[in-house]
């Protein structure tokens, strides 16, 4: 039977170092703010917004939040973004996506300067993470690590298999992995002999897309399974990759859909903010 990894419970953890730090600065007169910019009227966008903001209240932060029309350009957009790298209450910037089809992504993501990108999706950064010289971890990457590290399991030498490649969390995923010392293996919708690979990981990080992916014949005993998925079953319920229930034997450790993985993805939203606001006032860690 699985422990569950509870992500609400390291995230409220996280965030009171956080505020306690953030207290400590605004004592030295030293704010700290984040602009969360949302594009259009994405309903799963509006609800993340608010976990941002709600998040930048509980922590001390101050958030100014820009909600641009969905027939926004990429120009129009892009001002925006120049507006806020130069504007001295802005720490972070958080451009939420998917961005609508007439904005280019990597276009905006460039434009963000590197030090207020407190997603780590600017190239820049990207080649920071590799390289392991890193700031700024992208948010649920290094959340999924914090969420490794409660269990206690130790990811040197073991197996690590992450199922999917995005620029947003399985590559880095698997980057933050291999940092650990984890051997690790990207499956992806081309792999071949997918079930039997991931069979073999002591540490499975599913981040596909589709519910119910992850079987139990797809689990090794005692494994750590953590679920990135976001999803909606055929009755709007919210629930991740991994068949949770069928799975829950099998696992050693398992992160539940809500409440696991997307918790830590704010928490870690407000780390890298009050870093890009240490960096920024020369307060060297
Ligand atoms: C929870 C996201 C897919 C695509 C773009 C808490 C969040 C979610 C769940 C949240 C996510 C997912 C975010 C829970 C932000 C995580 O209690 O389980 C918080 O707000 N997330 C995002 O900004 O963009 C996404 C998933």
């Amino acid at each position: 039977m699985a422990q569950i990894i509870d992500g609400k419970a390291v995230s409220a953890k996280v965030k009171e170092q956080v505020r306690i730090e953030a207290e400590i600065l605004k004592q030295k007169g030293i704010e700290i703010g984040l602009a969360v910019v949302i594009v259009g009227d994405n309903p799963a966008s509006r609800v993340y917004v608010n976990n941002k903001k709600k998040a930048c209240a509980e922590v001390g932060f101050n958030s100014y939040e820009y909600a641009l029309p969905e027939e926004t350009t990429e120009a129009e957009l892009l001002e925006l973004v120049e507006k806020l790298n130069n504007d001295g209450k802005v720490n972070g910037i958080l451009v939420q996506l998917p961005l609508p089809k007439q904005i280019n992504e990597n276009a905006i993501i460039n434009a963000i300067r590197p030090e207020k990108d407190v997603d780590a999706f600017h190239p820049e950064n990207v080649g920071h993470i590799m390289i392991g010289d890193f700031s700024f971890l992208p948010c649920t990457p290094a959340g999924v690590m914090e969420l490794i590290a409660e269990t206690g399991v130790d990811v040197c030498g073991k197996n690590c298999v992450v199922i999917g490649r995005s620029n947003i969390v399985g590559k880095p995923m698997a980057m933050l992995l291999l940092h650990k010392n984890g051997t690790v293996t990207i499956c992806h919708s081309r792999t071949k002999n997918l079930a039997e690979i991931c069979s073999q990981a002591d540490i499975l990080v599913a981040a596909v897309g589709k519910a119910g992916f992850v079987t139990p014949d797809m689990v090794k005993e005692g494994a750590v399974v953590i679920d990135v998925g976001m999803n909606r079953n055929s009755e709007g319920k919210l629930c991740g990759d991994v068949d949770y229930a069928a799975c829950f034997d099998k696992a050693g450790y398992i992160t539940p859909v809500p409440g696991g993985v997307g918790p830590m993805t704010i928490a870690m939203l407000m780390r890298n903010t009050l870093t890009a606001a240490k960096i920024k006032n020369n307060i060297l860690e």
